[in-house]
């Protein structure tokens, strides 16, 4: 039984797209995950096969249907599906890596993608939909965060990352953004390479990084820095 990814969609056609190469393309063919998305548009009833309708209030854009948008669920998730129904809007809460691991080590997640003004509200309370984000920007449509938060879960399931990158998952787990990195040659356009990444003393480069690690986090990250300190005091208390 494989971690199954069920996306609903007006545009399936973009799954699973960029999910074909690479680490989670090597895994889909392995059959370690499964991509299956589904057209919105097929679960629609009248002859024009209509998704959407004014919003009630007035105002631009449109709304998708609740009854379509549930037809759509029922479809994708049979009686007892445990995987999480996840829709994708700037409304939602924002993604962070531990939402990601709790969704990885689950049985999968059926996806929401929304495309016009959203979804009509009365559905996603009647399914229970937790609605997430990818941060305070907007897209054309739910599909290209579905696509980045199914390649955060994906290279987190067993065997599919190895062992060089898995150290990297850790890093960020810790609240910290990475150290940089450096490769040859150690001088490149008269740059230089830190000369402690040379020294050979491991306890040195563990030291450096982690400085290196703190001021970026600090200086780019606020918001993360001080939940770290929180968080930190909050241990030593
Ligand atoms: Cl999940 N959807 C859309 N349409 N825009 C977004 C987003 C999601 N996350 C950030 N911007």
């Amino acid at each position: 039984m494989s971690w199954r990814a069920t996306i609903l969609t007006l545009f399936p056609e973009m799954f699973p797209g960029p999910l074909d190469v690479s680490l989670a393309g090597r895994a889909l063919r392995d059959g370690k995950w499964r991509c299956d998305a589904m057209d919105i548009r097929g679960f629609a009833t009248d002859r024009h096969r209509t998704v959407d309708d004014t919003p009630f209030g007035g105002g631009a854009g449109m709304v998708m249907r609740p009854d379509v948008a549930d037809a759509a669920i029922a479809g994708a998730m049979p009686e007892g599906d445990a995987r999480p129904l996840v829709y994708l809007t700037p409304r939602g809460r924002l993604l962070d890596q531990a939402m990601v691991r709790d969704f990885a080590s689950g049985p999968g997640l059926v996806l929401l993608c929304g495309r016009y003004e959203g979804v009509d509200q009365r559905v996603i309370e009647a399914r229970g939909m937790r609605e997430v984000s990818l941060g305070d920007y907007v897209l054309s449509g739910g599909e290209i965060a579905a696509l980045a938060l199914l390649d955060a879960c994906v290279r987190l399931l067993p065997g599919v990352m190895g062992a060089a990158e898995s150290a990297v998952e850790e890093s960020h787990s810790a609240g910290l953004l990475e150290y940089p990195h450096y490769t040859r040659p150690a001088e490149w356009q008269g740059r230089a390479v830190p000369p402690v990444l040379l020294s050979g003393h491991h306890a040195e480069v563990a030291r450096w990084r982690r400085a290196q690690s703190e001021a970026a986090t600090r200086e780019r990250r606020p918001d993360l820095w001080n939940r770290m300190q929180v968080v930190g005091s909050r241990a030593t208390a």
